[in-house]
């Protein structure tokens, strides 16, 4: 028998960040990073735009994860004007701790004059940030780091977009300045599919017994837009590079007044999770590309669901 799709469960304060919360002025806060630091505290980099419709980073911070925000009193990441590459902004981070080196990992998309990119900054803070530049050139996104050396290399999930497609691919690096090993994970599906065409890493991957989760993002063009949904898969261990499992339907999408209306209808994008517990996700994502939602949904529930609804007829 079929294991039912799992719950996911919106946080009551939905939604939890608008940029009515923001102190100072911000035309909308979405696709925020997450972490958890050392000392307990819900760590949001959410990214903000501003009234030039250029986006930076800023840095939330609350005991519970839900409330009590304390935000940064001014942007946290911002364009460096040195750096050619974020012109446009800086969009859609993703936050990977990487033990190895006691350092945050924040991946964003660097938007310049040849498209977007993947940009790197290390931390430790999240007050001073050292900067990589560009490691994936335009046009490409939806990147985050594992959080340890798979094979003795760091790998990086991304999405770069040709004319043919827009697929999750995973590359390797000795030192996280030099990429290579290129090779695709996830295919977007094609024809009726609700990820039919482009789909991107949502989340950092999540470590699990069975493998790396995966929850990204799918994309269904209908005559009045795009709708932005989330599936699952599971990719191998150790080469992550093999996707063992990957669920036929989409898990989250789009349904609440907010998610349905805003400056982009009918989105839902995690850029964040947390773990607060062994079952637990905390899932945070932006909501029509104008504020910022938390959804709960349990791992055990999502892996047994993979189980049972993986699809290979695509
Ligand atoms: C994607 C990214 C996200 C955005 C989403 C929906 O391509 O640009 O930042 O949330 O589209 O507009």
């Amino acid at each position: 028998m079929r294991s039912p799709r799992p719950t996911w469960t919106r946080c009551e304060k939905n939604p939890i960040l608008t940029r009515a919360d923001w102190p100072y002025p911000v035309h909308s806060v979405f696709n925020p990073g997450a972490t958890i630091l050392p000392d307990g505290t819900t760590l949001l980099l959410c990214r903000a735009e501003d009234f030039s419709g250029r986006s930076h980073l800023c840095a939330a911070r609350s005991a519970d994860g839900v409330s009590g925000w304390t935000i940064d009193p001014a942007p946290t990441l911002a364009r460096d004007p040195e750096r050619a590459e974020e012109l446009w902004g800086l969009e859609d981070p993703r936050i990977t701790f990487l033990p190895e080196l006691d350092r945050y990992a924040v991946t964003y998309t660097a938007f310049g004059k040849s498209g977007p990119g993947v940009a790197l900054a290390l931390t430790r803070d999240f007050r001073e940030f050292e900067r990589c530049g560009l490691v994936m050139q335009p046009d490409d996104k939806d990147a985050a780091l594992l959080p340890r050396r798979v094979r003795g290399a760091w790998a990086m999930l991304h999405r770069p977009m040709t004319d043919a497609s827009a697929d999750v691919w995973i590359s390797y690096s000795p030192d996280l300045r030099n990429w290579g090993g290129h090779e695709i994970v996830l295919r977007a599906r094609r024809g009726g599919w609700w990820d039919a065409n482009k789909i991107g890493l949502s989340p950092p991957l999540i470590e699990t017994p069975a493998g790396w989760l995966m929850l990204y993002h799918g994309v269904r063009r209908t005559a009045s837009g795009s709708i932005y949904r989330v599936g699952a898969a599971l990719l191998d261990l150790e080469a992550p590079e093999r996707c063992i499992r990957r669920g036929a339907s989409w898990i989250f999408g789009p349904e609440e007044p907010y998610e349905m209306s805003g400056d982009v209808a009918q989105v839902v994008f995690p850029c964040g999770v947390t773990q607060p517990d062994a079952d637990t996700l905390n899932v945070y994502y932006g909501a029509a590309d104008t504020s910022i939602g938390l959804a709960r949904t349990s791992l055990s529930a999502m892996l047994e669901w993979l189980q049972h609804d993986d699809s290979t007829d695509f």
